[in-house]
């Protein structure tokens, strides 16, 4: 083993032990270390040789301590719990932009696939659970400046099982696509993948058909300085997702009126405006060269004149964003009660140059995020104490529920400000937006509230124009508040939403149902900061009732390299991600547990009265053991079903003297061997 597989154990223990340990274990391919049953995973930058369906065999139904920390441990007992005990499970993988969550969510998926059930039904629902990640992929990643596959949308995945354990398909659940980036890019990042594969991977024919142009540089909507990124084969990608599609359940005219979708958007990002020299300095507009606009209503199936309309009618700029599309996997929907694994994979945290409402979303979610962890991980230890009727004691956390309040409190939480922004009548720009947090917080500035002086809410003299600050448990972040009304407002005009229902293609009028005219609702459509809060709340609630597992992944670089190991980087992920609590409040009462059974199991042979048969009840025989091996009694208790060690000095002491005992024994049977001969 290098250095020390669960932190726990880890003597001394100290920020600086424990990066350490980190370190030793990186520089020596070992890129999982636990925290008990919390998996920390580094992010490699490579691809290591422990994936195999060799260590899938290695690790499936062994426990958890048996051997050397890996994600496909946590997956095991996961699954082992969900089919045996029944109990629902969540995977939890958090961690900033870059981290390694998604790889990890799809690690976890791939090892519960490989060990759960077998059969044609089977392997088929098997495969659309795992092939539906590259058509996620496609249409919601894209190369930022943190990650060259970063996820641009939340997911939470239910994996539904039977009672035997088979799976029976899975729901996907989106959460606030970054929509803007369809539009524009930030310098050195691309937009989605799918406009690259696309155009990279289909054939001359299918482009043909589709109007296109193989060059990136004849769309608008793709730049120029990035389109190609290292180590990824947007051609090769094509193919997979195509292919994705259909294992998935797309059918053939499906995927090409989603291919037709997608050849319209680059169309609509190079058609122009220019004010309409007949209106009398109205805000009507034309569009300047109609070659464009022509063979996008070609694609979509939609009378040219309409869309026009539509297009100068109401608006300069064209804002038409949605390119999104619900991918549920084939939902096997029985009446019976179906087991439950879900496995949420989000947009990690992220600081960029420039932070916009996008930001704001993905960091509010992580607050969420990083706070159920708080919440679960204290909870569940208390609980596990109260269970086995084992004494507690409170351990200090640095607790973030301030900075969720501080954006969503529903009177004056950043997000209702903004609402009641958007609402109101009158002139309303993100500057008014800005000057009511400012008012707001000024006011407040004398009482200890959510907004004062002391608040996660930063004023100071040296913020720049148009900016508002957040001091986010993972650091503090500059939002600029352009843009920030016409995002949450997300309105698509009516016009433009009734021009695409009239659309022949039936993919674009499900698009928008909203602009079916027999349907026409007056009501403001919720905005997207409280649509997205009112999804994560009903997350947050859902992942409550089941059985958390926890994998937190860490970037140990900046640079999307191998090999390097930045102690600074990680020692800041180390302490916003509580890592340091977390093992202070495991190590608080009882640093090891283990039941009764296996604990007898392993020790027995340490004791005359116990090796090699125990006839009693497993928890006398452990006190047995513990007599005979004079441990001081204040070092550990007996729980309900486990029992708990203070010291990880005690348990290295079991394990020395196991050790010796074992080499004791080979050196008897060499002797013994010998004596034959
Ligand atoms: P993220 O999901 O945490 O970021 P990813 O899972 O996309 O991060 O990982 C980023 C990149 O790191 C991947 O594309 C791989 O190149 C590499 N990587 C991560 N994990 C592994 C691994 N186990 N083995 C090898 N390479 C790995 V974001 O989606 O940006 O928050 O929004
Ligand atoms: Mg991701």
């Amino acid at each position: 083993m290098i250095g020390v597989g669960d932190m726990v154990l880890l003597e001394p223990l100290s920020e600086d032990s424990f990066i350490a340990n980190l370190k030793n274990r990186f520089e020596h391919n070992e890129i999982y270390t636990y925290i008990g049953s919390v998996v920390i995973s580094m992010n490699p930058y490579r691809s290591l040789p422990i994936f195999t369906p060799e260590k899938v065999e290695e690790y499936r139904n062994r426990n958890f301590y048996e051997l050397s920390p890996h994600i496909y441990a946590l997956a095991d007992e996961a699954y082992r719990s969900l089919r045996d005990q029944d109990k629902d499970q969540c995977i939890l993988i958090t961690g900033e932009s870059g981290a390694g969550k998604t790889e990890a969510s799809k690690l976890v998926m791939s090892y519960v696939a490989a060990v759960c059930g077998k059969g044609q039904e089977v392997n088929k629902v098997k495969e659309q659970l795992l092939q539906s990640n590259p058509v996620l992929e496609a249409f919601g990643n894209a190369k930022t400046v943190r990650n060259d596959n970063s996820s641009r949308f939340g997911k939470y995945m239910d994996i539904e099982f039977d009672f035997k354990g088979d799976p029976l398909g899975g729901v996907i659940s989106n959460y606030l696509l970054e929509k803007s980036r369809v539009v524009k890019q930030p310098r050195g990042e691309r937009n989605f993948h799918v406009f690259y594969q696309l155009l990279s991977g289909a054939s001359d024919d299918t482009l043909k058909k589709l109007k296109l142009d193989r060059d990136f540089s004849k769309y608008n909507y793709l730049s120029l300085d990035s389109a190609a990124v290292n180590g990824l084969d947007d051609a090769a990608n094509f193919r997979t997702v195509r292919n994705a599609m259909q294992i998935v359940g797309f059918m053939e005219d499906e995927v090409q009126s989603v291919l037709e979708l997608v050849a319209a958007v680059l169309k609509l990002g190079n058609i122009e405006f220019k004010p309409d020299s007949r209106s009398n300095g109205g805000d009507e507009s034309r569009i300047k060269d109609k070659n464009d606009l022509k063979e996008m209503c070609e694609l979509l199936g939609i009378e040219q004149s309409v869309l026009e309309r539509a297009f100068s009618y109401r608006t300069v700029e064209a804002k038409l964003e949605k390119v999104s599309t619900t991918l549920n996997v084939a939902q096997a929907q029985a009446k019976t009660r179906h087991k439950v694994m879900g496995v949420l994979d989000i947009y990690g945290f992220e600081i960029f140059e420039d932070n916009s409402f996008e930001q704001f979303i993905i960091n509010y979610c992580n607050e969420k995020l990083q706070q159920i962890f708080i919440e679960l991980t204290l909870r569940e230890e208390q609980e596990e104490y109260i269970r086995e009727g084992i004494e507690w004691t409170n351990i200090e956390y640095f607790n973030n529920a301030i900075i969720c309040d501080l954006i969503e409190n529903h009177q004056n939480g950043i997000l209702a400000m903004l609402d009641e922004e958007c609402l109101r009548p009158g002139t309303v720009t993100d500057e008014t937006f800005l000057d009511k947090l400012n008012t707001i917080c000024a006011e407040h500035q004398h009482f200890e509230s959510r907004l004062s002086k002391n608040s996660k809410f930063l004023t100071d003299h040296s913020l720049p124009h148009s900016c508002f600050r957040i001091q986010h448990y993972a650091g503090k972040v500059l939002y600029r508040v352009e843009g920030f009304v016409d995002k949450n407002n997300d309105l698509l005009y009516r016009d433009l939403s009734q021009a695409m229902y009239k659309a022949t293609q039936s993919l674009i009028k499900q698009l928008f149902p909203e602009g079916n005219p027999a349907k026409v609702n007056l009501k403001r459509p919720p905005t997207a900061g409280s649509q997205f809060k009112a999804s994560v709340g009903t997350l947050m609630r859902n992942l409550q009732t089941k059985n958390p597992n926890y994998i937190r992944c860490i970037k140990p670089n900046d640079k999307k390299a191998s090999h390097i190991f930045t102690e600074s980087l990680v020692c800041h992920q180390v302490r916003y991600l509580g890592l340091m609590e977390n093992v202070r409040v495991r190590r608080a009462g009882y640093a090891f547990r283990q039941a009764y059974e296996p604990c007898l199991e392993r020790y027995k042979m340490l004791c005359k009265r116990t090796w090699p048969h125990w006839r009693g009840p497993a928890r006398e025989g452990v006190e047995v053991l513990m007599a005979d091996l004079q441990v001081p009694t204040d070092e550990f208790a007996y729980g309900r079903s486990k029992i708990f060690i203070r010291n990880p000095r005690t348990l290295f002491f079991l394990e020395e003297r196991r050790r010796q005992c074992l080499q004791d024994l080979a050196t008897l049977i060499q002797k013994i061997y010998r004596g034959w001969k």
